[in-house]
């Protein structure tokens, strides 16, 4: 299986003006009709080659002939014609089985619906095509299908014609009058209900908005929608950017590999990352359907009207989309709370993506399956790398640089350097060295040394990154690193060169800053974790002491709260009769009793640091170690703070829900405390707090209450967990969806019995492989969520992930692929460990039918 190369690229040999097709919807026999008009692009090309997979060739006309077999090239990957003339009409005509398709790319059915997925390369199995992102086309389709079975017939654009065939079937026409590649195609076919409504853009145009859902749906639609038309305005106040087609349509299925998809005017959405209601929704997931509709909204111009040239600029469309999602979350909720959220991402799953195998930057430079690179390293770093150029050109600046982007590139397919070339140039900056973030993978490392003398304060930073699976060599970063000066009172420093809060610029491998100043002062650093580094710096307790309370950033309060944590974690782990200060205890107390602190905040402040992080940071330390440090950290918390935690919870339970910003952080501070009580009641059998977790469970009026009971109890185990299990089971069985959240509060369940469990829970009614939510609630949460069981050392969890791959592999490799990422980050774990991993993974590549994204994974992981 061959990669290919960045550097290899080359513009398409043929262009495209219009693409029309007609799919003719008939199950297994789905018919494709691709009428293509193409024009030599490149003068010296010999052949026009096609991409296309999975499909029967019917016919194929030149400018109206039909060609024999002999006239054309068929590989199971492509179709090759030579001897074209410059300029010429292409009809091919094939048979498609959207209905056995389980690989959820293409056309496939979910759920009686029919719907595509295009990105990054399925469109070649609907038709032959030239399937890249360079290659821009208006498009128009007809869709043909029965008439009762499928009543909404979709696609991109407006629809411009409908007419009943005398066969009982419908024809619908729809026409997109943007060019876009081919990965922004989508056709919808079904039978929903529809919520309807209307948006007047802020130059005076009324759009139609329509969101499809399953019949009896409707009830949970209307947060979506009402984070669609919030995202529309937002668009407009803070970017200036308008919506530009007359309706703009979202379909939530069942069936689907991502969160959502941003195809043109007709996105198409996993159900989960849509539907909600009180009863059957968290906080977390109404949030998260804000942020997603959001995001797919704002690739309407990061990604649609200026798109990718080539897939390894993904993080063009991606980082930058990921960005704008970030700051809508956070100008519309806790800028704070967002920023945790997006941290933890970055230190539990992209450091971990750089230690691993599969390290790259975030433009990547080579590839053998491209659904392996939608990945934290090109959305999540790829979002702070545009953080940092944000934070270097301020928010006029970046807004100039993006006015300037899209002057120079709508309707273009275009490159990550010819993004950074707007900044720089909108804002007479020089971003030639900030631009090796593209091209360098790994986590840099960044240590600080602050001296203090002769009222002179030295901060040194050094930073060096280390060598990944893909790079040796690595280069310094430009890394801005926020910090801000306090005195011993924590009052911020008035008199200081440069400001209390400034940007030190580390642009070479060591750095040191000097600034005059009357007195020792505290240094918060890297505040609002300004760059995507590991700091290593040693605070004192009594440094932490002062500056958690200090700190004007809220989100740094917590930064330096881990900072605390992860300071006595390390000794822990490398001393198991360590015994934790009680600096930990009273700090927090101290932040419970004071009413200034934000509750929302402080329930991030409640949990504590996760094995994943850990990991990264305690280097030699086995897991084991640090799995046992992680408990002792929450048993002493839940012992030393229980009264706290009780006063706590009985302050911020408030019996009736609403939903609004106040309330979430309140049911998110109760339900930390619950966390740590149930914690509490599991070591001292505490009967009272037993009680509290089942009393929760019992009467809560909203789900995310019902779910962080549940969780609570699945720490106490017994009869209580067995009860609520039992109870949940019987009142949602049936609606898949809201049965996720049981079973992945199951899988999550640190028992030694788990295997049984999780094969009996595969036998329940609503659990379905083909289903890639349920395969990721059960198994996912089980390999991602559960460490004390999935490395168990037997090496069991790891067996029961490879025979799950294994069969995943033959349903959807995309899934399989996915889902092999706990089992080949390994680098961190013992060498016994390790042993059994890469056996596993030696089984796994030798399965006679291995796909290529588990190739490419796998052989990199043995390498
Ligand atoms: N483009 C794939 C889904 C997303 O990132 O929006
Ligand atoms: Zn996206």
């Amino acid at each position: 299986m061959q990669a290919k190369y960045l550097k290899d690229y080359q513009a398409p040999d043929y262009l495209v003006d219009t693409i029309e097709l007609t799919v003719e919807l008939l199950a297994e026999k789905t018919l494709v009709e691709s009428k293509v008009h193409y024009k030599k692009a490149n003068p010296t090309a010999t052949c026009l080659i096609l991409n296309g997979e999975q499909q029967k060739v019917l016919s194929v006309l030149l400018d109206g002939r039909a060609l024999a077999a002999s006239d054309y090239l068929l590989t199971d990957e492509a179709m090759q014609l030579d001897n074209l003339p410059d300029s010429f009409e292409l009809t091919i005509k094939t048979e498609i089985d959207p209905v056995n398709n389980t690989s959820l790319e293409g056309l496939y059915l979910s759920a009686g619906a029919y719907c595509t997925q295009c990105e990054a390369e399925g469109f070649r199995k609907i038709t032959y095509y030239q399937d890249r992102p360079d290659v821009l086309a208006v498009f128009t389709t007809h869709i043909i299908a029965d008439q009762s079975e499928f009543p909404y017939l979709l696609s991109n654009g407006n629809k411009v014609a409908e007419q009943q065939l005398s066969d009982g079937r419908t024809q619908v026409t729809w026409q997109d009058p943007f060019p876009k590649p081919c990965y922004l195609f989508a056709l919808v076919a079904g039978d929903f209900d529809c919520l309807a409504d209307t948006y007047t853009t802020k130059s005076g145009r009324e759009v139609k908005l329509e969101l499809f859902v399953d019949k009896g749906n409707l009830k949970r639609a209307a947060h979506a929608m009402s984070s669609l038309k919030t995202s529309m305005q937002w668009d407009e106040q803070r970017f200036g950017l308008e919506y530009d087609l007359d309706v703009y349509m979202i379909v939530a299925v069942d069936f689907f590999n991502m969160g959502a998809m941003e195809n043109k005017g007709l996105n198409v959405f996993n159900s989960k990352c849509v539907l909600a209601d009180q009863d059957s929704a968290t906080d977390a997931d109404y949030l998260s359907i804000e942020s997603i509709v959001g995001h797919e909204y704002f690739h309407n111009w990061t990604g649609n009207r200026v798109t990718c040239r080539d897939w390894f600029q993904l993080s063009l469309k991606e980082g930058l989309t990921v960005f704008r999602d970030q700051e809508f979350s956070m100008d519309l909720g806790s800028r704070a709370v967002n920023r945790i959220h997006q941290v933890k991402v970055m230190r539990e799953h992209q450091f971990a993506e750089d230690a691993g195998p599969m390290s790259h930057p975030i433009r990547p430079e080579s590839v053998i399956e491209m659904n392996n690179f939608y990945t934290v390293t090109v959305y999540d770093k790829g979002a702070e790398v545009i953080r940092m150029m944000h934070s270097i050109v301020g928010e006029q600046g970046f807004q100039a640089g993006m006015k300037l982007y899209f002057q120079r590139h709508d309707g273009q397919a275009v490159t990550c350097d010819d993004f950074v070339a707007a900044m720089q140039d909108a804002n007479n900056a020089d971003l030639s060295l900030f631009k090796r973030w593209y091209s360098q993978s790994g986590t840099p490392e960044v240590k600080a040394d602050i001296r203090y003398s002769n009222g002179t304060l030295s901060v040194t930073l050094a930073q060096h990154t280390p060598s990944t699976a893909d790079q040796q060599e690595k280069l310094p970063l430009h890394i801005p690193v926020n910090v801000a000066f306090f005195d011993a009172q924590g009052q911020l420093l008035t008199d200081i060169a440069g400001g209390a809060e400034q940007v030190l610029h580390l642009t070479q491998a060591q750095q040191t800053f000097e600034f005059a100043v009357a007195s020792q002062p505290y240094v918060s650093l890297l505040r609002d974790f300004s760059a995507p580094v590991k700091l290593s710096y040693n605070y004192s307790d009594e440094a932490l002491s002062c500056l958690i309370p200090a700190e004007t950033s809220q989100y740094t309060k917590w930064e330096l709260m881990q900072a605390l944590y992860n300071k006595h974690l390390l000794a822990k782990i490398t001393n198991q009769n360590y015994q934790f200060p009680t600096v930990i205890g009273d700090t927090i107390k101290a932040l419970m009793a004071d009413d200034q602190t934000d509750k929302a905040l402080l329930a991030e402040i409640l949990s504590v640091p996760s094995v994943n992080s850990l990991l990264e940071i305690a280097s030699g330390a086995t897991i084991d170690a640090v799995i046992d440090a992680q408990k002792a950290l929450k048993n002493m918390l839940a012992s030393t703070l229980q009264a706290e935690l009780q006063s706590c919870y009985q302050q911020n339970h408030i019996g009736k829900y609403q939903y609004s910003q106040n309330a979430i952080a309140q049911r998110s501070l109760a339900n930390a405390c619950l966390g740590l009580l149930a914690v509490n009641a599991k070591s001292t059998k505490n009967i009272t707090l037993v009680e509290l977790v089942n009393q929760q469970y019992q009467t809560a009026d909203n789900m995310t209450d019902k779910l962080a009971a549940m969780s609570a109890a699945s720490i106490i185990g017994g009869e209580l967990f067995a009860g609520i299990i039992q109870h949940f089971d019987q009142q949602w069985r049936g609606d898949a969806l809201v049965m996720d959240k049981w079973f992945a509060v199951q899988a999550r369940q640190d028992v030694d019995d788990i295997l049984d469990k999780i094969e009996q829970l595969q036998s329940h009614p609503d659990f379905n492989w083909n289903n890639p939510n349920r395969v990721r609630a059960l198994i996912g949460q089980f390999a991602m969520f559960n460490p004390v069981q999935f490395h168990h050392s037997s090496g069991r969890g790891y067996r029961f992930l490879a025979q799950v791959i294994q069969k995943m592999n033959a349903i959807n490799p995309q899934v399989a692929a996915r889902m092999i990422t706990p089992l080949i980050q390994f680098s961190k774990l013992d060498d016994a460990r390790i042993q059994i991993i890469r056996e596993e993974l030696a089984k796994l590549a030798e399965l006679p039918k291995l796909s290529k994204d588990l190739f490419e994974k796998i052989s990199k992981a043995l390498q």
